[in-house]
This record gives C-alpha cells, sequence and structure tokens, in this order.
C-alpha cells in the first residue's frame, strides 16, 4: 500500500522470537506489522495501517470512498489475510519437532487455505481486478497472501494450475513495481 501511493518508509525487519525484539514497545500484542508514526505513536493491524496510508494522500484512494464498494474490497481483504493467518499456523505447526506437531491443526488450517483460495479463485472468476474492474485494496491484500503461499508452500501446492484465476492476476500484479519491491524472501 505504501508503495502504490508514494509514500516512503523505512522497512525495519525483526526477529519476534529474538528477547530484544523491539515490537512489544509498539504493539502489545508483539505482532507485526507495526508502523511507527512520526511522533512516536504506532499503529497495527494491517488493516488499521493500510486505511491510515490510504487517506493520507487525497487523490488515488485504493479503499473506495462509496461505501458499497468499500465493503466488497474489505470483504477481499478479509478473505485473503485469513488465508494468510491460516498459512502462517500451517508452517509454524510444520516448523516444530515432528512428534510435537499436532496433525488435526494441521489439516484444519491447510483446509481453510484451500477453501479460501477457491473462494477467491471463483469470485475473480475473468476479470482482471478484484472489485467492480479497478484496481483497489483488494488486489493488493490477495497479492500479498499470493506471494506468502508461493513462498512457503510452492513445493506442495501449484498455485497456477489449481487456481489459474489467482495466477493470471498475481501475474499482473507481479509487473507493478510495488510488488517488484516487496517480493518475500525466504528466512
Ligand atoms: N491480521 C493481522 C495478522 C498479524 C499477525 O498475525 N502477524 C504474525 C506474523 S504474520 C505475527 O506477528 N505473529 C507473532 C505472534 O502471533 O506472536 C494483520 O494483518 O496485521
Amino acid at each position: 500500500m505504501a508503495a502504490e501511493k508514494h509514500i516512503e518508509m523505512l522497512l525495519e525487519e525483526v526477529v519476534l522470537a529474538d528477547p530484544a525484539c523491539p515490537v512489544k514497545q509498539y504493539n502489545p500484542l508483539g505482532k507485526v506489522p507495526v508502523l511507527i508514526l512520526p511522533d512516536g505513536d504506532s499503529l497495527y493491524d494491517s488493516r488499521v495501517i493500510v486505511e491510515y496510508l490510504d487517506n493520507r494522500t487525497p487523490l488515488a484512494h485504493l479503499i473506495p470512498q462509496d461505501p458499497s464498494a468499500k465493503i466488497k474490497v474489505r470483504r477481499w481483504e478479509s478473505l485473503a489475510d485469513g488465508v494468510c493467518d491460516a498459512a502462517v499456523a500451517v508452517m509454524l505447526e510444520q516448523r516444530k519437532p515432528a512428534q510435537a506437531q499436532d496433525a488435526a491443526l494441521v489439516a484444519k488450517q491447510v483446509d481453510k487455505v484451500m477453501c479460501g483460495l477457491q473462494a477467491l479463485n471463483d469470485d475473480l472468476g475473468k476479470t482482471k481486478w478484484c472489485v467492480n474492474g479497478v484496481f483497489s485494496l483488494a488486489d493488493i491484500a490477495v497479492g500479498c497472501m499470493l506471494g506468502y503461499v508461493n513462498l512457503r508452500f510452492s513445493a506442495v501446492l501449484n498455485l497456477a494450475a489449481t487456481y489459474p484465476n489467482l495466477e493470471r492476476l498475481h501475474v499482473s500484479l507481479l509487473k507493478r513495481q510495488s510488488f517488484k519491491e516487496s517480493i518475500p524472501i525466504p528466512n
């Protein structure tokens, strides 16, 4: 959102597991993302941050001003974020030693990822952008989710073959400078 709106900010990478990680000073929940404002105050989570950024500049809103379009966009965002949350849960569980992993929890979260991807793929259909034919936060949210799912699960999930509409959207998004600059890097 910041790159699309040409808002400059410093990206500080953190290791949440590090006891010296500064995130908790800014978000009592200890979660990223957190946006630290010039006056030292902070904003979280991503849904609040994107709304703040979108209102920083009056033109080219990526969250529509029209209430009905806005609700549609935010619904797409909710589903994309929900898929991300489930994918993160799978990744965290799979990083535990094999004997400590909960197979039922993994299966439940994988189901959420698959059902979410299928619904997004079906809702997108053949259209270029998610809502009303106009690029918006909905496309950004879906694109960020696809980047994360690709990063973590490309070995087991062939997104292009299974969700062709989402793949087409992802290819379009990756042509944008904002996405080129923020491709997630494995750690
Ligand atoms: N819905 C939140 C998700 C935030 C979230 O769950 N962040 C994860 C990383 S993807 C996190 O910081 N987890 C650390 C924890 O839960 O302690 C958002 O969009 O900001």
